[in-house]
């Protein structure tokens, strides 16, 4: 299928998915909404895929925010809907089966950096800048910042960043934990491709049951997530990769994982 606002290849089971609306910084309007939106339940029942790498077009904007031109003429029941189809589609997208790197490349402001609080890892070039500026513009975060951002980064600096407007560098963003890599720009995708290919070649079963449950603890009380963890844990005893994974460890020799 071919996309007016994205790009979509596969280098085997890592599939990259490249947001592209240059002229506008890769601007989010509902055209990339409903597109993001399609390729996400696309590539969610699509078996082959192991990793996804989700970047912006060129060298200057992974996503410069929500189309503000587009924005700019909403009333507030269009606005509500925009915000709740934005919403919906980073849900999909951090509901996908499979783990989703954020290679930010430029610009990841507004609804560029909620695009990335859904991603599960963050690599970022030198360049990248995030921030969530729509106080500047008279608005709020809308597109699920408010509720990811003080869970990745903590309550203070989810209000400083929120209040404050402000553009954050990578290093910045690096150390309050959003972004885990800063590297050159010209680096960026090889690092990023790298990792996705080294998430492909694990158990299938053990990354997607690590990954739902380090999600799901940041939401339960301790108590009902480390029983959620020894469940997790157990029941994988049940399957092929946990005597495959243990039984090519002690043989010295590489697993072949079955996603079972
Ligand atoms: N929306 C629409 N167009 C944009 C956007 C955007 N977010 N960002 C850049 N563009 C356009 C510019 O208008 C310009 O177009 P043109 O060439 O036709 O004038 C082109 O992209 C290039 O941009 P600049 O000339 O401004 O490039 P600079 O290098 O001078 O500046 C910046 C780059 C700093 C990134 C600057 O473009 C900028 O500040 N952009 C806006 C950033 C911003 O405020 N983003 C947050 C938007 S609000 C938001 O995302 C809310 C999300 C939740 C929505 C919920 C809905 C209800």
């Amino acid at each position: 299928m071919s996309w007016e606002c994205l790009t979509l290849t596969f280098e085997g089971p890592v599939a990259v998915l490249t947001i592209s609306r240059p002229k506008v910084l890769n601007a989010i309007n509902d055209q990339v909404l409903t597109e993001l939106l399609a390729v996400s339940k696309e590539l969610a029942v699509n078996a082959d895929v192991r990793a996804l790498v989700l970047t912006g077009e060129g060298t200057k904007a992974f996503v410069a925010g929500a189309d503000i031109a587009a924005m700019a003429e909403m009333d507030a029941d269009q606005a509500f809907e925009f915000s709740r189809k934005g919403q919906a589609v980073f849900d999909a997208i951090e509901a996908l089966p499979f783990p989703v790197i954020a290679a930010v490349n430029g610009f990841a402001l507004g609804g560029g950096s909620e695009l990335v609080l859904a991603c599960d890892i963050v690599y970022a070039s030198e360049n990248a800048i995030f921030g969530q500026p729509e106080v500047k513009l008279g608005v709020v975060p809308g597109f699920g910042g408010t509720a990811r951002l003080v869970r990745v980064i903590g309550r203070n600096n989810a209000l400083e960043w929120i209040l404050m407007g402000d553009n954050v560098s990578a290093a910045d963003a690096y150390r309050v934990g959003l972004v885990q890599k800063v590297v050159p720009q010209e680096e960026l995708m090889q690092v990023a491709m790298a990792a996705a290919h080294r998430l492909a070649g694990l158990g299938p079963l053990a990354v997607r049951t690590a990954r739902s449950l380090v999600k799901k603890a940041q939401e339960l009380p301790l108590e009902q997530a480390l029983e959620a963890e020894a469940t997790a844990f157990a029941g994988l005893f049940k399957g092929h990769d946990q005597k495959e994974g243990m039984q090519a460890f002690l043989q010295r020799r590489k697993p072949e994982f079955k996603g079972n």
